[in-house]
């Protein structure tokens, strides 16, 4: 019987609820075998700690690869989050390129910045190389102030309209050369959702749940980490989108009664019930 293997290369935030610590639980409850490669690994996130640890696994990637090689590993998908260096870029590419099964799907997470800002640790020659990475990608993920870095334009916080967006899709589209998840649109305050963009339909496709205000840290995980998970599974573009957001706004929500202690992420855990149901309709 075949397997549909994925590999997600992303940070070990050994604390805090993001990048591989919430892939791959959400990935294997949904079905699927994933492989990793840790592209740092870190005492906590960035976002709201201080003083953390941070080991940079760059020179690690190279060697992995071929003893993967070696060994005839292959993978029908590769989904790329929190990379820690520049030239982990180059390497992760030639990962991608060389252990590949035929039709592979390549998702990038082009994690980096969010509310307008870049994350602490970045710059924006990392965000140029970024722009050059996402190149032959299948789908990406930005959320807004990711689309402006990797177009180099200026933020747009709020106050836009759909032509807006739609362009703003394409021109990430003609970029990237594939589809385009654009996460945090909105445009009424009490609804938050997502963009989606199908380069073989030329067509856009929203979804939206109500706002539950705040910003709620590893969300961007938790979508991409279900969105995956949802294309692998033969979802098609839009429906793995919008059952992205479904299940990230339950994380979400769960976290609510508890959210001054639980500030640093979401309780993804308690709506995985949700979310390996809603696979069996
Ligand atoms: O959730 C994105 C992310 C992943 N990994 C690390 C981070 C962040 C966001 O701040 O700091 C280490």
């Amino acid at each position: 019987m075949n397997t549909t293997r994925i590999l997600t290369i992303q940070d070990v935030s050994c604390y805090g609820q993001c990048s591989l610590t919430v892939a791959l639980p959400i990935l294997s409850a949904m079905g699927i075998e994933t492989a990793i490669i840790p592209s740092a690994v870190l005492s906590t996130h960035t976002g709201g700690f201080s003083g953390y640890t941070f080991r940079d696994l760059t020179e690690d990637l190279p060697a992995i690869a071929a003893h993967w090689a070696k060994e005839g590993i292959f993978f029908d998908a590769f989904y790329t989050g929190y990379v820690g260096s520049k030239t982990q870029l180059a390497y992760i590419k030639d990962i991608v390129t060389n252990r590949r099964k035929p039709n592979a799907l390549f998702v990038v997470d082009p994690v980096m910045a969010d509310n307008g800002k870049l994350y602490y640790g970045f710059d924006e020659d990392f965000a140029a190389e970024m722009a050059h990475f996402i190149k032959g990608a299948d789908v990406i993920l930005p959320n807004l102030t990711e689309a402006a870095y990797l177009l180099r334009e200026p933020y747009v916080a709020d106050g836009y309209d759909q032509a807006y967006i739609e362009a703003l899709l394409r021109r990430l589209s003609a970029k990237s050369g594939g589809d385009v998840v654009l996460t945090g649109v909105s445009f009424a305050a009490d609804k938050l959702g997502i963009a989606a963009y199908s380069k073989a339909k030329d067509s856009v496709h929203y979804y939206f749940e109500d706002r539950v205000e705040g910003s709620f840290h590893g969300t961007g995980d938790v979508y991409a980490s279900t969105f995956v998970g949802g294309m692998v599974r033969g979802l098609s573009l839009e429906e793995a989108a919008d059952l992205a957001v479904e299940y990230t706004v339950r994380a979400i929500r769960e976290t609510l009664p508890d959210r001054a202690e639980h500030w640093y992420g979401v309780k993804f855990e308690k709506a995985l019930p949700y979310l390996v149901n809603r696979l069996q309709k």
